[in-house]
Order: C-alpha cells, then sequence, then structure tokens
C-alpha cells in the first residue's frame, strides 16, 4: 500500500453519522454513457476534443464508455447493493438541444425519464447535475462559454430538463466544477475545448457562474420544493514555505482557485470586478446547499514567470501517500477545507459531491479486486468527514466518485476511481472490495 506517510485511524461507523445522512455515489454523462450517436444525440466538445490526436491518452473516447445508455438497470442495482440511498448524475446537453435553440429532443429526455424511474424504482434518489462539461460542439463554435449567448441557451436547457424531469428530482446541481471548465479548459488547454487563453478562460468563468445564478430561479420556477447548489472542486490550500514570496503567491493562487469561486457566490463579488449590471446579484442568489469536491490540498510556492500569477503548486514531497494520478492522499486536508469554508462562509447545508481515488486496480484469478488501497482511502476520509461534523460543519451528505470505472477525461480508460469496476473489453461490472466495503458499512449499525 502507497499509504506510507498515514497515522493509524479509527475506521469509521455508518451510526458515527446522523441516521438521516446521505449516502450515495456519484457519476457523470460522458464519462460513462457511451451511445455518441443514439437517438439524435449531437456532437459534444469532448467528442471533438477526443478525436483530435494527442489530446486523451491512448486515443480514447466516451463513445463507448461503460455503455450505461444500455446498462443503466445493471448500474443501478450495483448502487443498490452497496446500499446507497442517492445517486448522483449528470445530464448531455447534447442529447437535449444542438445549437438552434428549436424544440428540445424528446427522445433525449425521455432517456433520462427513464433513468430517473430506475433510480426510484432502487430507491436511489436522483441528483442531477446540469452541466458536467459537455457542451454540443456547436455552441463551441459560436464561441462557447466565452459568449454570453451560451447562457441563455444553458437556460433553455435547464428549462427543458427541469420541466420534464421536476416532478420526480428534487435535488439539482447547476455546473460540476466551473474551476475545470473555465481554467483547465481553456487556459490549460488539457480539457475541452483545449484553448490557452487566460482571458478568454476568466470570461468562461464569469459567464459559468453567470448562469449559475441564472439558472436558480428557472429550477425554482419549475420544480416544486426544488433543492439547487453548485458543485466546486476545492482543495486546501498551503503555503510552500513561510517567506514573503511565498506567501504572497499563496495569496495569489488562493485568490483564483478558491476566492474567484465563492466570494461571487456568497455575494462579495470579484476581487477585481468588470461585469454587467445586475451579474453580481444574479450570482449570489441563495441556494439550498454547496457541493464540495474534494480530492487534495495544494502546497503553492512563488514561481517567477509561471503564468499569469507567478505560482506553482509543488509536487507532493518524497514519502507522501498517492494516488496512481500522484495525487496526495491527505484525508485531514477533508477537515481542513470544510471548517475553512464553513468559517468564511457559512453556506448553509454542505455535501460531500464528489471524493474518491485513483488505483491500478488488479484482477485476480477469482475475478476479485481487492483495491485496499481506495477501501482505506474511503474510510479515512469518512474518519475526517466525521471530524469536521463534530467541529461543527453542517455536512448532510457523501457521494463516492465514483460508481463505476470510467473515461477519466485526457487521462482515457487507463484511470479507475470505481467502487464498481468495469471491464472495458466486455463491459462485465465486478464489485471491488472497496464497494463491498462501502455496502456493509452503510448496512452497519
Ligand atoms: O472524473 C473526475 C470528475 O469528472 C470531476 N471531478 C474529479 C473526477 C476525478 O478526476
Amino acid at each position: 500500500m502507497t499509504t506510507p506517510s498515514l497515522a493509524p485511524f479509527h475506521a469509521p461507523r455508518r451510526s458515527d453519522f446522523a441516521s438521516d445522512f446521505l449516502w450515495g455515489s456519484a457519476t457523470s454523462s460522458y464519462q460513462i454513457e457511451g451511445a455518441a450517436r443514439a437517438d439524435g444525440r449531437v456532437e459534444s466538445i469532448w467528442d471533438r476534443f477526443a478525436a483530435t490526436p494527442g489530446r486523451v491518452a491512448d486515443g480514447a473516447s466516451g463513445e463507448v464508455a461503460c455503455d450505461h445508455y444500455h446498462r443503466w438497470p445493471e448500474d443501478f442495482d450495483l448502487a443498490r447493493q452497496m446500499g446507497t440511498r442517492a445517486y448522483r448524475f449528470s445530464i448531455a446537453w447534447p442529447r437535449i438541444f444542438g445549437a438552434d435553440g428549436g424544440a428540445p429532443n424528446e427522445a433525449g429526455l425521455d432517456f433520462y425519464s427513464r433513468l430517473v424511474d430506475g433510480m426510484l424504482e432502487r430507491g436511489l434518489e436522483p441528483w442531477a447535475t446540469l452541466y458536467h462539461w459537455d457542451l454540443p460542439q456547436a455552441l463551441q463554435e459560436q464561441g462557447g462559454w466565452n459568449a454570453r449567448a451560451t447562457v441563455d441557451a444553458y437556460l433553455a436547457f435547464v428549462d427543458a430538463v427541469t420541466r420534464r424531469l421536476g416532478d420526480r428530482v428534487k435535488h439539482w446541481i447547476t455546473h460540476n466544477e466551473p474551476w475545470c471548465t473555465a481554467i483547465i479548459g481553456n487556459y490549460e488547454g488539457l480539457h475541452a475545448p483545449g484553448l490557452t487563453d487566460f482571458k478568454t478562460a476568466l470570461q468562461v468563468c464569469h459567464h459559468v457562474l453567470l448562469s449559475h445564478g441564472r439558472a436558480v430561479p428557472v429550477i425554482r420556477a419549475n420544480v416544486a420544493e426544488a433543492r439547487v447548489g453548485i458543485a466546486l472542486s476545492l482543495h486546501p490550500l498551503r503555503a510552500a514555505s513561510a517567506s514573503a514570496a511565498d506567501q504572497a503567491a499563496l495569496a495569489r493562487h488562493d485568490g483564483l482557485r478558491y476566492r474567484w469561486f465563492l466570494d461571487p457566490l456568497f455575494g462579495r463579488g470579484y476581487p477585481q470586478a468588470i461585469v454587467e449590471p445586475g451579474d453580481m446579484e444574479a450570482i449570489a442568489v441563495a441556494t439550498d446547499f454547496l457541493g464540495v469536491n474534494y480530492y487534495f490540498p495544494e502546497t503553492v510556492e512563488h514561481a517567477p514567470g509561471d503564468g499569469p500569477l507567478e505560482t506553482r503548486v509543488q509536487p507532493p514531497a518524497p514519502g507522501t501517500a498517492i494516488t496512481a494520478l500522484g495525487w496526495p492522499v491527505a484525508p485531514q486536508g477533508l477537515t481542513e477545507l470544510l471548517l475553512r469554508i464553513e468559517a468564511d462562509y457559512h453556506p448553509g447545508p454542505i455535501y460531500i459531491t464528489e471524493n474518491g481515488s485513483c488505483y491500478d486496480d488488479v484482477v485476480d484469478a477469482d475475478g476479485a479486486i481487492d483495491d485496499v488501497e481506495r477501501r482505506d482511502y474511503l474510510q479515512r476520509h469518512l474518519a475526517a468527514l466525521k471530524d469536521a461534523i463534530a467541529a461543527g460543519v453542517p455536512v448532510k451528505g457523501y457521494f463516492a466518485w465514483s460508481l463505476i470505472d470510467n473515461f477519466e477525461w485526457a487521462e482515457g480508460y487507463r484511470r479507475r476511481f470505481g467502487l464498481v469496476h468495469v471491464d472495458f473489453a466486455t463491459q462485465q461490472r465486478r464489485l471491488k472490495a472497496s464497494g463491498r466495503w462501502y455496502g456493509q458499512f452503510l448496512a452497519g449499525a
């Protein structure tokens, strides 16, 4: 096990959490659905990006993925078998609309309607994410999120989806990880649409946040008793040293990575804002919960000449426990992050909308996957979550990332996060030891 720097801990028990604490797992459309051309789905920016040589490891794409589009009953059976009671999924915009703003695609809406019925039949509460990165390519060609008109296109999409599903889906997440949409996709160029312009990335960020704020009243108008939030990817941040340069680098990094999102969402505007009148009020609309996606902390150093902020996130120190993606395993970072968010913003109910780990799984001769590292990661993070709750942070639920192995964006299929193993050649699903443990934990007192 690659956990050399981790302290001993007490494995958490379900009874350590409130009896109404929500336990779930999470996925996203492009990462699992496949069926890229079924029932009128149009091209997304991820189809285009994956088809561009050199963009995704091994030339992989989400064209088939886990074929969840056809195999969802089996996947939901596994989620149910584990004892989860909630399931977070996302809705592929390209299944509902292209760019023409005409009528929504009924076949796409029907698919999600069947999916929601399938969840409810198995006692899984649906938590729908409206944007998990698969923008229709035709909209990208009109400027994508850099164009203000995309906000209106998004609202039409949100309106169509919430009208159709709002009788059964009460929990809505407007956006997953706007940081990734804006910065990784438009400045770092590592995600679709693969642009590398900082100004564009900031404009994209503003339009994504604006679309969130303007979507909330649309959702509430269409869905009785709607509970609406946004899911942010957040890290606890530390300076690499006590030097003035590293402390200043930390403040800059913090400004972009944390406050650029949370400050406007909680009514404090951007550090320096040049936006249209009313935008900031729209973004700061009151929501019902904050979704926090936590994976690891970042240690920041001053890096002259490195990007617009001249900051760099240090690689983990030698001896640090890391996952197969090189991400530090730092459960206490979850406690630290939650305490900070609560102290800074008092956001109300918080849900951990993603948390999980990537390891190289081995299927043994009997078909078993003894992923002890992932199980250990899960246990440690639930223990850290328990600590945050004990310290007064109002966390009300946890969604493990991910229910099943899937298309891990630019890493293709070589990186696995699932509690359920997927053999991508045969599409066979197998519960891993981590998934089995999650089930035993949920079944326990
Ligand atoms: O797979 C992703 C997911 O789509 C968004 N959050 C992080 C996960 C792991 O990288």
